[in-house]
């Protein structure tokens, strides 16, 4: 077990095992122009300053070959996972299925579809599949995580206050103790992702813990040594 200093107060790492890093759709649809986030009306150049960050956090956990999970935002071709009301939404004149300069737009398998090449999942990793905001929505997630005795998350990933808030709140829900790693996520929007950060650690941490990237890696170290 390590300490790792956080708001509203230190998180408890527990032991090895037991915890498991998170990262939230870093896909091409979301970090690139021509994407789904970029359709949507976003300025994408931003996404891509938290990935140096990521990258070191990734490589410490696969030094320590700790469990990673990453999820991707994705719809079958044939779209029988997509909600009629999430294809309306949007203000650009190509929506979710629809082919883009990328392949066809938020669709599993497309060219755009896949986790950056900077962040790509390596075997033994987890690759969760959601169709929904959340990763627990429909997926095969917290019966993975129980099977595993995971108790634990550090969550990273994009867009803060959508995809990587809605996980936060859903793993929060099921009993999961999270730490969102403030320099690992990233919005669209600045103010959202500060709004974020400060809600879900108020109130004495009512949906968990914001922590930085090298406090975990810290304690990660620390464990390691002790094992
Ligand atoms: C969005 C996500 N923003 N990954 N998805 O639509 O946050």
């Amino acid at each position: 077990m390590a300490h790792i200093p956080a708001q509203p107060y230190d998180y408890s790492l527990p032991q090895i095992g037991k915890f498991a890093l998170i990262i939230i759709d870093m896909q091409r649809d979301f970090l690139e122009p021509g994407g789904y986030g970029e359709l949507l009306g976003n300025d994408v150049s931003r996404l891509y300053g938290i990935v140096p960050t990521l990258q070191t956090l990734l490589q410490t956990f696969r030094d320590f070959h700790l469990p990673v999970i990453h999820t991707l935002e994705c719809h079958e071709p044939d779209l029988s996972d997509c909600p009629p009301a999430k294809i309306r939404r949007g203000k650009g004149h190509l929506t979710i299925g629809d082919v883009g300069p990328m392949g066809r737009i938020l669709i599993k398998g497309e060219p755009g579809n896949a986790i950056i090449p900077e962040l790509a999942p390596i075997d033994g990793e987890l690759v969760i599949h959601k169709s929904g905001k959340g990763a627990f929505y429909h997926t095969e997630l917290h019966a993975t995580l129980q099977q595993r005795s995971i108790t634990h998350l550090l969550i990273t990933g994009v867009t803060t206050e959508v995809c990587v808030q809605t996980t936060m709140r859903e793993a929060n829900d099921r009993g999961y103790e999270c730490l969102l790693v403030e320099d690992g996520t990233e919005s669209y929007f600045p103010e959202f992702k500060q709004a974020t950060v400060e809600m879900v650690c108020a109130q004495g941490g009512i949906v968990g813990w914001i922590g930085s990237a090298a406090s975990v890696e810290a304690a990660i170290r620390s464990i390691g040594k002790q094992n």
